[in-house]
């Protein structure tokens, strides 16, 4: 049981399993990753019963690299993903390292900025198409302020919003099968990010010229530490038809950006998490974007990703039994329960049914008494995750 198979459709970010472990306070603690590395760790990865690998363009391809250099090195990691059965189903454009994009790329004030991450991303996606990816992922990291002083905010969101206009078209007028996914963060590494939780860019998505081509890629860490309720802004993008990708991971509310292992930090939010992509069929795919603790060596790192993928294939199990426990259905069931026979007011509107509901008498006082037996009902799921039920 618990045993990850390709068919779970688990991936890595190559920046997440390779990550040495550096903080602002600290020096890599694990070797830094070389290609060599990477080919290696493709294979450890599929024997853990992984599915792909993602990455940003310089995970694997220097920034400097000529285009004969980059076509060798993607050619012999694709080689190796081959010999390992895995595929890199997402990928993504680094606009974050480089000094060049300290005051944002997309949203820079500074024209040739701006162009040259047009240049890099569509480089990026040329790069991904080549590996086989389906979903391109753009995390405005730097795309934002300290100050307003020199960074007006309409002004950068039409930018922003330019940018996606324009590389949506180059990549439909190449002909490429890859559909965009945008992750939103509240701060960090900027002070303030723009468009900062998912249904913020929900709403920004519906002003693209065009909006079907690009979805949200949400992270369990970002809406955290904005003190968000995940779960809800993952049913927000699934009830927008935007879920098209998911960033995994753990996080203390009000902390750093911590990138803990997936359920590490808040279990019960993890089970709501995957109840909800269980019980709602997300077809795509569960990615992990976090990192093992500093305290970790190589091998750590392993358990590390081994833990991600066998705590959500155990909570998986925990949701299958929450579906069947009749006593916890039966309480959800008397929740929902029409005890009033109301539902006809609840139907579209008509003009002769809202006549009829405004002359409804209620017994509101009534319906202020009534108990919702919640207390019962989540402790009966705590109980089941604690495995007691
Ligand atoms: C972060 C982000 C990144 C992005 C990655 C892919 O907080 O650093 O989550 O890990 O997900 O850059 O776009
Ligand atoms: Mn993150
Ligand atoms: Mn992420």
């Amino acid at each position: 049981m618990y045993v990850p198979r390709p068919e779970h459709h688990f991936t890595f970010g190559m920046w997440t399993y390779a990550n040495a472990g550096r903080d602002p306070f600290g020096d890599p603690v694990r070797p830094l990753p070389d290609l060599d590395f990477h080919c290696a760790a493709a294979a450890k990865l599929a024997e853990l019963g992984a599915y792909g690998v993602n990455l940003h363009d310089n995970d694997l391809v220097p920034i400097d690299a000529t285009a004969a250099e980059r076509d060798a090195i993607a050619r012999r990691y694709a080689q190796a993903l081959a010999d390992a059965g895995l595929c890199v189903p997402m990928a993504t454009t680094n606009l974050f390292s480089h000094p060049v994009f300290k005051d944002g790329a997309f949203t820079s004030p500074v024209p040739s900025v701006r162009a040259y991450a047009l240049q890099k991303a569509m480089l990026g996606i040329d790069l991904g198409v080549q590996l086989g990816a389906k979903i391109y992922v753009f995390w405005g990291g730097r795309e934002g302020s300290e100050v307003d002083a020199g960074k007006d905010p309409v002004d950068s969101i039409k930018r922003y919003r330019d940018a996606f206009n324009y590389l949506i078209a180059y990549a439909k007028d190449q002909g490429y099968d890859i559909k965009f996914a945008l992750e939103a963060k509240p701060n960090e590494p900027r002070g303030h990010i723009f468009l900062p939780t998912t249904g913020a860019m929900l709403g920004f998505i519906a002003t693209l010229d065009d909006p079907t081509q690009c979805g949200v890629n949400p992270e369990v860490a970002h809406e955290t530490m904005a003190g968000l309720n995940f779960p809800h802004a993952v049913a927000q993008a699934m009830d927008a038809g935007k879920l098209f990708h998911i960033d995994l991971n753990d996080q203390e509310p009000g902390r750093y950006d911590q990138d803990f292992r997936f359920g590490a930090a808040n279990l019960k939010s993890s089970f709501f998490l995957v109840k909800l992509l269980e019980d709602r069929g997300y077809a795509g795919m569960k990615h992990f974007d976090a990192h093992a603790y500093r305290t970790e060596d190589r091998d750590g790192v392993w358990d590390f990703c081994r833990g991600c993928m066998r705590t959500y294939l155990i909570l998986q199990e925990k949701v299958a039994r929450f579906n069947a426990d009749a006593e916890i259905q039966g309480l959800i069931a008397d929740l929902l329960a029409d005890r009033d026979q109301v539902a006809g007011y609840l139907a579209p509107y008509s003009g002769p049914q809202a006549a009829a509901l405004k002359a409804h008498s209620f017994d509101i006082d009534a319906l202020g008494r009534r108990g919702s037996r919640l207390e019962l009902l989540d402790q009966l799921t705590v109980e089941l995750l604690l495995g007691v039920r």
